[in-house]
């Protein structure tokens, strides 16, 4: 189902999971690099952290905001050969993401903009509710696009 595709998509360019690149799903794996601690589950403390990290990996221009332009550039080439349907849809799922962040809707998202928009993801993907994301929550949210391992 492409809505579902799609909202997961949403969740990986959302998530801190995806550095920065919306549509390049990353495995469990990524709990690694996000639990600073090493206690085997990402707390909403080491998210922030982190969100701040890809916040300014995606600034390019160092101004403090993030700029569409940003974003589009920090998003790996689609394949020569991918479907234009798949393309036009994934450009209109950036700009989609984009004007949901820029809440003022300045045509830029400040790092106060982009952590508010992304708690939403963390509390889905937090789906027993108890503030951390351990690694069955993101593999099942991960599983759920992707067929390996099973
Ligand atoms: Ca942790
Ligand atoms: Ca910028
Ligand atoms: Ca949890």
């Amino acid at each position: 189902m492409k809505t579902r595709q799609f909202a997961i998509t949403m969740v990986l360019a959302g998530s801190v999971f995806s550095v920065p690149a919306l549509g390049q799903p990353q495995d469990e794996s990524g709990l690694a690099s996000l639990d600073a601690n090493s206690d085997g589950v990402i707390s909403r403390q080491e998210a922030a952290n982190a969100q701040v990290k890809v916040f300014h990996r995606l600034d390019g221009n160092s101004d403090g905001v993030l700029g569409a332009d940003e974003l589009k550039a920090s998003q790996p080439q689609p394949d020569a050969d991918a479907d234009r349907r798949v393309k036009r849809a994934r450009a209109k799922a950036l700009d989609q993401w984009f004007s949901n962040l820029d809440t003022d809707a300045g045509g830029t998202i400040s790092l106060a903009e982009y952590q508010a928009g992304m708690t939403p993801y963390f509390d889905r993907l937090d789906t027993n509710g108890d503030g951390v994301i351990d690694g069955r929550e993101l593999k099942s949210a991960y599983g759920s696009d992707r067929n390996d391992s099973r």
